[in-house]
């Protein structure tokens, strides 16, 4: 096992209290199936996959393999005017995965840049196809899409924005979904709230749709705290999006293999956008690789200029390479060979029966859950928000379990692999922390 480094303060850590962290480190050193192991020789069960990436588990031996094989073949290959196998052969398969004709894919290095890259391609579209006009991006307050600046700018997390400027100009947001009370305690989707798609009209009669480039919604918002959309809500932005000429991009980074029991997003509600942004569990999290989904007629609209030309100025020089993309084949087909991709769908009852049963706890203010994703909302201490949920957090660490907080809202969503004896660990451990939380 490896030590623990004498010197922690070279490591700027990203969301991380680096202080805090650094006077009492928490430090994972192996992972294996749903477990953690500690550097002082504890197991913690995954309560997370990681950060909502490692939807198979940790060290699957598909994955690992790939990966070592493609190392020794060959590591890198540059990734403009050259091609290798696996980035084409990566691509079909997930355009074959994915339902619809959302079947060209353009790769990244995280959730992040797929961001950018749909929302650099809402706008390129529109110009080439002559509606150079439309420029302005809509996003939604407690929406999350990554870090950068054109998705921290359409995010509506008012911690991850406020320091960092003007952000992108030309970006107006939607009304979130969250805080109807008959809503409280939903397993599944709200029934209340479709109305609020309405508000993208409003945003329409200010800025005339005819300025509007695209909407980004996360189907379920996860990082703001998992809030699932009312009934009929996506559907309804699908219709206002179409009758204006407005593209509707999901990021599906959370909610993409698996997370809700159905492959996409797309497929669980039926909902058909122009743009799909994934990452995270593309490759088990195991390598950095983001991809985006794109309709045919966008990309097809690329393709009408002179052939030598190059149709879109944009790319990483880690697109597609080809280690990411082994190790998102070897994902792939562990996904399959164990039906990951929709066992969340025979689970999720068991998994909404399970966290509803913290509902009698004083401290439990609203739980929500949706495929293998739980959101569990905390009543506030007065005037610090989000410290009883981290309270949570540590103690659950301390018992051998890994969570997430958000705000005061404990959010959880296992490997897909999860066993009903590990839903049933969980949410005991949760329970018995919640007792001891001031
Ligand atoms: N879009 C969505 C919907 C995300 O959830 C990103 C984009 C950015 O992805 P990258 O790969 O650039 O981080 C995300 C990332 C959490 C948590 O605990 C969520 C994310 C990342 C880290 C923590 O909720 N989501």
């Amino acid at each position: 096992m490896s030590e623990r480094p004498n010197n922690l303060d070279a490591y700027w850590m990203p969301f991380t209290a680096n202080r805090a962290f650094k006077a009492a480190p928490r430090m994972m050193v192996a992972a294996k199936g749903m477990h953690y192991t500690t550097d002082d020789g504890r197991n913690i069960l995954d309560g997370t996959a990681g950060l909502w990436c490692c939807n198979a588990g940790h060290a699957r031996p598909k994955i690992t393999e790939a990966i070592s094989r493609q190392v020794r073949e060959m590591d890198y290959a540059p990734a403009f005017q050259v091609g290798h196998p696996k980035a084409f052969e990566l691509a079909a398969r997930l355009a074959r995965l994915m339902p619809g004709t959302l079947d060209h894919i353009f790769f990244t290095n995280s959730g992040s840049e797929s961001v950018e890259t749909a929302l650099k391609m809402a706008i390129a579209y529109h110009r080439i196809n002559g509606q150079a006009e439309r420029v302005r991006l809509i996003g939604r307050e407690r929406g999350y899409h990554g870090a950068n600046f054109g998705g921290m700018s359409v995010g509506g997390m008012p911690a991850n924005r406020k320091m960092f400027g003007t952000l992108v100009a030309g970006v107006d947001h939607m009304r979130h979904t969250h805080g109807d009370p008959r809503n409280l305690f939903c397993r599944s989707e709200p029934e209340h709230g479709v109305e609020l798609a309405e508000d993208l009209e409003r945003l329409c009669t200010l800025h005339d749709p005819s300025n509007i480039a695209a909407v980004i919604v996360e189907p379920v918002q996860g990082s703001s705290g998992v809030f699932v959309p009312p009934r009929g809500y996506l559907k309804r932005l699908r219709e206002i999006c179409d009758q204006h000429g407005i593209l509707l991009i999901f990021d599906e980074v959370i909610t993409g293999f698996g997370r809700l029991g159905a492959p996409f997003a797309v497929d669980y509600f039926g909902v058909e956008p122009d743009l799909v942004t994934t990452a995270k569990g593309l490759t088990n999290g195991v390598i950095p690789m983001g991809a985006v989904f794109v309709q045919k007629k966008i990309h097809d609209a690329f393709m009408k200029g002179p052939p030598a030309a190059i149709e879109l100025f944009h790319g990483y020089t880690n697109s597609a390479n080809p280690v990411a993309c082994a190790a998102a084949l070897g994902t792939l087909d562990t996904y399959e060979e164990e039906g990951l991709l929709t066992r969340g769908a025979s689970l999720a009852a068991y998994w909404a029966d399970a966290a509803h049963s913290l509902r009698d706890l004083p401290l439990v203010a609203d739980i929500r859950t949706l495929g293998l994703i739980a959101g569990i909302e905390l009543t506030s201490l007065d005037g610090k928000v989000g410290a009883r949920a981290f309270d949570a957090y540590l103690k659950c660490f301390a018992a051998g379990l890994l969570v997430r907080t958000t705000g005061d809202v404990i959010a959880l969503s296992p490997p897909l692999i999860i066993e009903k004896a590990q839903i049933d660990i969980i949410f005991d451990n949760i329970r018995t922390v919640l007792k001891q939380v001031p």
